[in-house]
Parts: structure tokens; C-alpha cells; sequence
């Protein structure tokens, strides 16, 4: 390894994946750990257990440290130098929560060098099977937190979402009210994210403003917990959450257990761990008025955003490499099967043939347009495919090369008016940044390019929240003195331009908007 070293770690729902970087920001080191396969005692699918309600959706919280173990072992064993390592930084799976028993502060802290941390760790928790992401069992607590603070729109403006399943306030009211007295024995809650900053630094770690702004419960403009949120959820909540930090924030030295098992410096630092979007936007460089955009099975929108306005559809995160700005995330289900379905119905099942028929038709399909939504959408809530003539009459069918334009324009179009309703504003120096399956395909992104009229870029995301998180290791150290984390990562690889906007074409949908 060369001089110093900088490592990200991610603690993703299937795996645990490390990346050490050096000061050139070049990767010399990659592992990983695949719950299944590696763990099979825990006996996940996908990392997790989906309970027989198929509603409620956990994971072995012992699963993760033991993953730990596992890991560092493999890197000590292939000779990795850890006393080079200067910070390190990581990213959780947003949402998921950890339950720390009374007295565990202390088992942590101690942590005997001789055993591995699962052992030592193994009665530390009160929850042993953490809710994750995928959960959608608390109905009822979503329900009742937006009656508690006067509605959905009104949670929102609070906490950049209205009340979701997945996220921790609402997973943490299902816990206190199904079974007070384990929440009545837990110390500490942590996210996934700051759960596993904890295990480095021997101590709880705080948890960050991004991935806090994932639960339901942070005021993200005054970056302080909401108290009517808290209260409507569980009582003395604010005493076992700790106070939240800025996302760039050194927590303190690794913990003497790293130090004596595996030779890491005493000067390695922690930086905030995060969750995996946020880490994922820091992994893609995004800057002020960037879009990142993954095509993929569902489409996921990322926006950089100065000034967020909350809606009812997507989610305001406090932004994790700005503490003035936020980012938002969007996720659209209807992407790739929509339009594979298209393609087969239209376009014989050739890609080649739905491009073609992209480029037959021109920018603003004269005025037809479509949405489509073969299964229920989440922005909007609707289902059902809607066509519309030049003259705004609904029709019943489209010819199919206006038919495939009117996907991807509708769909494109969506992104766009949702973007802008959460306070997204496409700027001169917006760039497009595409990823995912669909990102392969030039004629897509033309239309990608036309609607937010700004050039696309590529870029490729496979390991972007571990990536992201080794940056946020480096830009840790001396955030403080005013250095932004895109002075940081300058050497790092750019994206590739894909297209441009076609000249002369108006704004696609400029005038619906
Ligand atoms: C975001 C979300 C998922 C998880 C997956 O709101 O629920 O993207 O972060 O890791």
C-alpha cells in the first residue's frame, strides 16, 4: 500500500463490501462478504428473513458484526497493511435499526482483543433481528404519526417525508407499543449506518443528518429531532437516539480492539458513517444541480437541491456532503419491464427496432403523450396506461413508433415534474448523470437529455456507496478547514458524455410542465 490509505465500507442488505483507496483515490484493496452464501447459518434469503405475515422483514443484527469479523480476517490474511489507514468512513442500508441492551456502552468499549467482536457483542442487543428497509408491517403507526403532527404534508415539511413503513420512527413506535419493556431495556437506537460506525469506534456512534433524515423523525432544516415526532412514537426517544452530527464529522480514534488485532494506527480516524444513497450520491461526485438518474428494474432518481419544497410523493435527505444543502431521492417502479414490455409489444422485442423507432419520431412526439403503468406506480400512486392526443383527448391507442416515444417521453417527463416539484431546478451547469441497464442505450438517453435539456452523462455505480464512502473518509479530515468534497475527489475518474440536448428542439414537455 502506498503512503496512506483511506477505507469505505458498506453494509448493504446482501453483503458487506469493503474498498481501500490511496491518496491518488486509486482502489488497492476490494472484499466482500455475501450474507447467504458466506453466513449460511443465519439462513437469510437476500440478507433477510420475511416473516410469515410477509409484512414484517428483519436481519440477524449478529449476522453484520459476525460479517465483520469475517472480513477483516480475509484482509489480514491476503496482507493488508492496516496501520496505513488514516479514516475510514462507511454506508448502512437506510432505515434499518439496531437496539442496544442496557450496559452494552460498556461491553463495547472493552472489547477484549482476544475474541472476535461477535462473541463479545453476542448479548449486546435487545432486538436480535433488526427491521430493515424492506419491511412494510407499521400501517398504523405511519397513520397515526401524520394525524399526531397535523397531517401527511405537514410531516413532510418537518421531516422532508411523509410517513413511510420503512422508516425508523414508524419501526420504532411498532417496537414500544408491541413490546414495551424491550424497549424499555434498550439504551441506544442505531441505524444501520451508525450501528456500524459504533463497532469501529467502541463507542455509540452518533448518527448522521442524511441518513437521520431517513426516519421520520429530524427536522431537516434546524437539524434537531422533532419532539412531537418523538413523542408521538415512544417515550424518552431523544435519550436513546443521541444528538445528530453533520455528516462529515470525525467521531474520534478507532477503538484499541482494531489497534491491537489487526495493527491499525491509533490516528485512524472515524468519519460519520451514512446511509447508502447519500454515500452513493458522494461516490457519484453529484454537485449543485446534478441529477443522478439509475435505470434499472424500478428508475431512482438522486437531485441535488439548494432549496427543498417536501411533497407528498419522494423524500428530502439533509445533504450528506453539504450541511446548507439536501438531496431527494425519487423511485419510480414502472422502469426497465415497462418498457421491455413496450419493446415486445412494439418493437418486436429488438432493442434495435425501439431505437429506430425513437429516431423516426421527433422531440415532443407532436404532441401525443402517454403514461404507463402496468403495475401500481409510487410517484404518482396511479396504475393504468394513459394516452393523450396533440389536442389532450384521451385516446385508446398510439401507432407504435409514437407509442414508444410516448413512453419514454412520459417517462421522462414524470421524472422531471416530480424533480421539480420537491425544489429541483435544472441549472446551466446541470449534468445528467445515467446509470443502470437502459443508460447503455444512446437514443434513450436522447430523449433522457431533450426533456431535461442538459447533457447525460455515464458513469458506472456498481460500487458507488463503498466508493463514496472512502471519499467521505478523505473529505472528513479536513472538512472543517472549508475544503468541499469535490476538491477532494478531483482525481478521480470523470463521467463520460453520452449526448447532448438536440438544438432547436424546445424543451420536451416544457410547455406541460
Ligand atoms: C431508500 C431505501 C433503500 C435502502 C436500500 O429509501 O429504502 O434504497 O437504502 O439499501
Amino acid at each position: 500500500m502506498a503512503a496512506s490509505g483511506y477505507l469505505g465500507w458498506d453494509f448493504s442488505t446482501q453483503q458487506l463490501k469493503v474498498i481501500a483507496i490511496d491518496e491518488q483515490l486509486r482502489v488497492i484493496y476490494e472484499d466482500s462478504i455475501q450474507f447467504d452464501k458466506d453466513l449460511p447459518e443465519f439462513r437469510t434469503q437476500g440478507g433477510a428473513h420475511v416473516h410469515s405475515d410477509r409484512l414484517t422483514v428483519t436481519s440477524p443484527v449478529l449476522m453484520w458484526v459476525k460479517a465483520l469479523d469475517m472480513i477483516l480476517e480475509k484482509m489480514k490474511s491476503s496482507g493488508f497493511n492496516f496501520s496505513q489507514v488514516r479514516a475510514l468512513s462507511g454506508a448502512g442500508q437506510q432505515h434499518g435499526s439496531v437496539y442496544w441492551k442496557k450496559g452494552s456502552a460498556e461491553i463495547l468499549k472493552n472489547a477484549s482483543s482476544e475474541l472476535p467482536l461477535h462473541h463479545t457483542l453476542k448479548d449486546c442487543f435487545s432486538v436480535g433481528n433488526s427491521p430493515i428497509w424492506m419491511d412494510s408491517s407499521t400501517a398504523s403507526q405511519c397513520s397515526s404519526l401524520e394525524k399526531a403532527v397535523g397531517g401527511a404534508q405537514h410531516l413532510a415539511n418537518i421531516t422532508g417525508s411523509r410517513a413511510y413503513e420503512r422508516f425508523t420512527g414508524n419501526q420504532i413506535a411498532k417496537i414500544y407499543s408491541q413490546n414495551p419493556e424491550v424497549y424499555m431495556q434498550t439504551e441506544r437506537i442505531s441505524l444501520v449506518s451508525s450501528f456500524a460506525a459504533s463497532l469501529f469506534l467502541g463507542a455509540y456512534a452518533p448518527i448522521d443528518y442524511s441518513d437521520g433524515s431517513g426516519m421520520n423523525l429530524l427536522k431537516i432544516c434546524e437539524k434537531v429531532w422533532s419532539a412531537s415526532c418523538l413523542d408521538a412514537c415512544a417515550p424518552a426517544l431523544a435519550e436513546k437516539l443521541g444528538c445528530p452530527v453533520p455528516s462529515h464529522s470525525v467521531l474520534g480514534p478507532i477503538s484499541p480492539y482494531y489497534i491491537k488485532h489487526y495493527g491499525f494506527s491509533p490516528d485512524c480516524k472515524i468519519v460519520a458513517f451514512t446511509g447508502d444513497n447519500p454515500a452513493s450520491l458522494a461516490g457519484m461526485r453529484l454537485q449543485e444541480g446534478d441529477i443522478a438518474i439509475s435505470l434499472g428494474t424500478s428508475d431512482t432518481l438522486f437531485l441535488w437541491i439548494q432549496e427543498p419544497t417536501p411533497a407528498l410523493e419522494g423524500h428530502i435527505l439533509c445533504n450528506p456532503v453539504d450541511s446548507q444543502a439536501y438531496m431527494a431521492l425519487l423511485c419510480f417502479k414502472n422502469g426497465s419491464l415497462m418498457r421491455e414490455r413496450i419493446r415486445d409489444d412494439c418493437a418486436s422485442g429488438s432493442w434495435d427496432e425501439f431505437s429506430k423507432a425513437l429516431t423516426s419520431t421527433v422531440a415532443g412526439n407532436n404532441g401525443n403523450l402517454g403514461f404507463y403503468f402496468d403495475v401500481m406506480e409510487i410517484t404518482p400512486e396511479a396504475v393504468g396506461i394513459h394516452r393523450f392526443n396533440r389536442d389532450n383527448q384521451k385516446v385508446s391507442d398510439f401507432p407504435k413508433e409514437v407509442e414508444i416515444r410516448a413512453l419514454i417521453e412520459g417517462q421522462f417527463m414524470a421524472k422531471r415534474i416530480h424533480a421539480e416539484k420537491l425544489g429541483y431546478k435544472v441549472m446551466p451547469r446541470t449534468r445528467i448523470l445515467a446509470t443502470g441497464g437502459a443508460s447503455h442505450n444512446k437514443k434513450i438517453l436522447q430523449v433522457l437529455s431533450d426533456v431535461f435539456n442538459a447533457p447525460v452523462y455515464t458513469i458506472d455505480t456498481a460500487n458507488s456507496a463503498c466508493l463514496g464512502s472512502a471519499y467521505r473518509a478523505i473529505h472528513g479530515l479536513v472538512a472543517e478547514t472549508g475544503v468541499s468534497l469535490a476538491d477532494v475527489v478531483k482525481l478521480a475518474p470523470e463521467p463520460r458524455l453520452a449526448v447532448t440536448p438536440t438544438t432547436g428542439v424546445e424543451e420536451v414537455g416544457g410547455n406541460t410542465c
